[in-house]
């Protein structure tokens, strides 16, 4: 059975988020960093990085979100979460990629200077800074779902959920999605649906 390693609360959740999507049986090894838990020798051997997540599916180990996302949409959701014309699937690495390299990083500093340290600890400044920094590629993403609800056209793909899942900080983070509306439809349509609930209550 695949397993998937990390616990909900973290990048996890993306994968959580996919095994759902495609009704695949998994098991969950709640791997957690707070505890040290992504350092233990036994977890360094699945994933020299140390961090989460990682999958083993039958033998295939896989680490990197995006990379698992679209392992797993391929290999068990082509033509529905995954496209089949390669045009289409390459625009499913783009925007997995622009996720990773244009707005992963200024939502999560957001996150965690409005969210998770300490109040003592939290600098406004930087996070407004982050929020600044994704003011373009929220336009992008706006501009890409004016005319189509998913980002690929008609249907939900491994596109939507890669960035979706990303932006799913954007809340803890209070992005300001006033002058975005489409994107905030669109990140809306994505979060509502049941495989999201169902992955963000394994995070309660
Ligand atoms: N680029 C990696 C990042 C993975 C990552 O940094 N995960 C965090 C948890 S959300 C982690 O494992 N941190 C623990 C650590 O680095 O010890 C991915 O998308 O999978």
């Amino acid at each position: 059975m695949l397993k998937i390693y990390g616990i909900p609360r973290s990048r996890a959740f993306r994968t959580l988020w996919m095994a759902k999507e495609l009704g695949l049986d998994y098991e969950n090894i709640p791997i957690d960093f707070a505890n040290d838990g992504t350092r233990s020798p036994e977890y360094l051997r699945v994933n020299p990085n140390g961090h989460v997540p990682t999958i083993d599916d039958d033998g295939v180990i896989l680490w990197e979100s995006m990379a698992i996302n679209l392992y797993l949409a391929k290999k068990y959701g082509r033509g529905d979460l995954y496209p089949i014309l390669f045009e289409d699937e390459a625009r499913a690495w783009q925007w997995s990629f622009w996720g990773m390299t244009e707005i992963e990083r200024p939502v999560l500093t957001a996150m965690f200077n409005r969210a998770i340290l300490p109040e003592d600890k939290r600098d406004p400044k930087l996070a407004d800074e982050a929020e600044h920094q994704l003011g373009r590629p929220l336009m992008v993403l706006d501009g890409a779902v004016a005319n189509s609800p998913y980002l690929l056209g008609e249907h939900f793909t491994v596109a939507d959920l890669n960035v979706a899942s990303i932006l799913s900080w954007a809340r803890p983070a209070r992005i300001d999605f006033s002058h975005v509306p489409k994107a905030a439809d669109w990140l809306k349509r994505c979060a509502e649906r049941p495989a999201a609930s169902a992955a963000r209550a394994l995070q309660r």
